[in-house]
C-alpha cells in the first residue's frame, strides 16, 4: 500500500514520544527531525515539510497540555493534528443531481473512476449516466462503454466524432431528463498543451458541470503539485481523487497536490475495480496512517508506570518532613483531586494538626486558587522554591509584581504551603494515612 513507509516511520516516531521519560525541547527537535525525514522520503513538498515541522515544533514547544492531558499526549496529538491540517478540509460530495467533469493527465485513472463514481452514486439511490467525451484516444470509447456495461448504467458516446464538445452537449440533451448524475469523462493530457487546455475549457463552458475533480495517480510524485495547480487555473478543481493507493509508490508528491492547489480530497481509488472506492476523511485517514490506536494503548501504559514512580518516591519525600514548594507544583493536580483543605483535614486522625483554624471560605475556594499559585510558583526563584521561608516583605513583593497578583497573594500561597506541609507530615506517623496519601498521588490526576 502507498505510504506504508511513512506511516512505519511515523509509527516509530510516535512510539518515541510516547514512552520518554521527559518531554523536553531535546526530544520535541529529535522528533521534528524524524518527522521532516519520514515526510521528504515519502516524496512530500519540502516547502510544505518546512511549513509543517515548523508549526509542530512551535506548538510543541509553547502550548502548554490542556487539562487532563499529559506532555506526551499532547505532543503526539499536535503532530496528528497538523498532518491532517496539510490535508485540507474534508468533504463529501452532495449526494443530489449534478454534472461531474473528470480532469486529469493521461493514465491517471479519470476512465475507472467514472465507473466507480457511478457504482458510489447508484448505491445511493441516483440515476449515474456516463459520457464518452475523450475523443483523441481511440480505444478510450470502447472503454467507457465496457465500464457502463459492467457497472450496468447508461452510455453515450459517439466513436465517430472528432469534436469533444459536440458530444458532450448531445449527451447531455440524451440524459437531461432520465437521470442525476451526469459524469463526463475527457481525455487525458501527456502535459497541458494549449489546445487540450482550450478543448478541456470548452466542454466546461457547454456542460457547467457542478463537480470539477481532478484525478491524480498516487505514484506521480513532485510534479503533481504543478500539474494540479494547472488545472485549478483553468477549471478551478472542486474536488481530488486519488487513485491507485493500493500500488507501492511514495505518495506523498500526490498528498501535497491537494494541499498546493487547497482542493480537498473527496475519494481515493485502492483497485482496477468498480468497488476499490473509498471516500476521504483527512482525520480518519491520518489516524490510520499514524496507528493511533495502538499509540492511545501505549500512552495509557506509559502513564500508569511513570505515576506509580513518581508517586512512590514523592510520597516518601513527603512523609519524612521534606515537601517543597516544587512538590506543591508538581502534585497540584493531586493536590486538587484531594479537594479542599477542609477534605484532607477529615482524612487526618485527631483532626488539623497544629489546630490551625481554617476559615470555610478559604477551604472552598482552594481549588480555584491553584491556578493562581502555579502563576506566582512561575515568579520564584528556586532557592525560594526550595525553601519557602525565605519568602519575605521584599522578596514578597518582587514576586507579587512578576506574577501580577497582590502582595496577598503571595502570602496566601505561603500560607496554604505552611498548613499542607503540616498535613503531609501528619500522615506519616499513621499507616492508613500513609497508604491514603500513596493512592492519592498515583490516582489523583
Ligand atoms: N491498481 C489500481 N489501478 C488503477 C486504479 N485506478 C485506475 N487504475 C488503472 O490505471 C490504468 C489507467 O486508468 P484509466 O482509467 O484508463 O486512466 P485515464 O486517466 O482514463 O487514462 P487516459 O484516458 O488514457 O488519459 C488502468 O489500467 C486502470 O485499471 C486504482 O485505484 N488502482
Ligand atoms: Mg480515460
Amino acid at each position: 500500500m502507498v505510504l506504508d513507509d511513512l506511516g512505519d516511520s511515523l509509527r516509530g516516531t510516535l512510539k518515541k514520544i510516547a514512552n520518554a521519560v521527559h518531554v523536553d525541547s531535546k526530544l520535541i527537535k529529535e522528533v521534528v527531525r524524524d518527522i521532516q525525514r519520514a515526510l521528504l522520503q515519502a516524496d512530500v513538498n519540502v516547502k510544505l515539510v518546512l511549513e509543517l515541522t515548523k508549526k509542530i515544533e512551535k506548538r510543541a514547544l509553547q502550548e502548554k497540555p490542556p487539562a487532563g492531558m499529559s506532555n506526551r499526549e499532547h505532543v503526539i496529538h499536535i503532530v496528528y493534528d497538523e498532518l491532517v491540517n496539510i490535508l485540507g478540509d474534508s468533504r463529501e460530495l452532495p449526494i443530489k443531481k449534478q454534472i461531474i467533469m473528470m480532469v486529469g493527465l493521461y493514465g491517471q485513472g479519470k476512465t475507472t473512476t467514472c465507473g466507480k463514481l457511478a457504482t458510489f452514486f447508484k448505491k445511493k439511490g441516483l440515476r449515474p449516466v456516463l459520457i464518452a467525451g475523450d475523443v483523441h484516444r481511440p480505444a478510450a470509447y470502447e472503454q467507457l462503454k465496457q465500464i457502463s456495461e459492467q457497472v450496468k448504467v447508461p452510455f453515450y458516446g459517439d466513436k465517430s466524432e472528432k469534436d469533444a464538445v459536440k458530444v458532450v452537449k448531445e449527451g447531455l440533451n440524451k440524459f437531461k431528463r432520465v437521470s442525476d448524475v451526469i459524469i463526463v469523462d475527457t481525455s487525458g493530457r501527456h502535459k497541458l498543451e494549449n489546445d487540450l487546455i482550450s478543448e478541456m475549457k470548452d466542454i466546461f463552458k457547454a456542460t457547467k458541470p457542478d463537480e470539477k475533480l481532478l484525478v491524480i495517480d498516487a505514484a506521480t510524485g513532485q510534479q503533481a503539485g504543478p500539474q494540479a495547480k494547472a488545472f485549478n487555473d483553468a477549471v478551478k478543481i472542486s474536488g481530488i481523487v486519488l487513485t491507485k493507493l493500493d500500488g507501492t509508490a511514495k505518495g506523498g508528491g500526490a498528498l501535497s497536490a491537494a494541499s498546493e492547489v487547497g482542493a480537498p480530497i473527496v475519494f481515493i481509488g485502492t483497485g482496477e475495480h468498480s468497488g476499490d472506492f473509498e471516500k476521504f476523511e483527512p482525520a480518519g485517514f491520518i489516524s490510520r496512517l499514524l496507528g493511533m490506536g495502538d499509540i492511545k494503548s501505549l500512552l495509557e501504559k506509559a502513564e500508569e508506570s511513570l505515576k506509580g514512580k513518581d508517586a512512590e518516591k514523592t510520597a516518601r519525600r513527603i512523609m519524612s518532613g521534606k515537601f517543597t514548594l516544587h512538590d506543591m507544583y508538581d502534585q497540584m493536580d493531586m493536590l486538587s483531586g484531594m479537594g479542599s483543605l477542609r477534605k484532607i483535614a477529615e482524612m487526618l486522625p485527631g483532626g488539623f494538626p497544629g489546630k490551625a483554624k481554617v476559615k470555610q471560605e478559604d477551604m472552598d475556594s482552594t481549588e480555584n486558587k491553584l491556578q493562581k499559585f502555579r502563576v506566582i510558583m512561575d515568579s520564584m526563584t528556586n532557592e525560594e522554591m526550595n525553601d519557602p521561608t525565605m519568602v519575605r516583605s521584599s522578596r514578597i513583593k518582587r514576586i507579587a509584581r512578576g506574577s501580577g497578583v497582590e502582595n496577598r497573594d503571595v502570602k496566601e500561597l505561603i500560607k496554604y504551603y505552611n498548613m499542607t506541609k503540616r498535613m503531609m507530615k501528619g500522615f506519616s506517623g499513621n499507616r492508613k494515612m500513609r497508604k491514603n496519601l500513596m493512592k492519592q498521588l498515583q490516582f489523583g490526576k
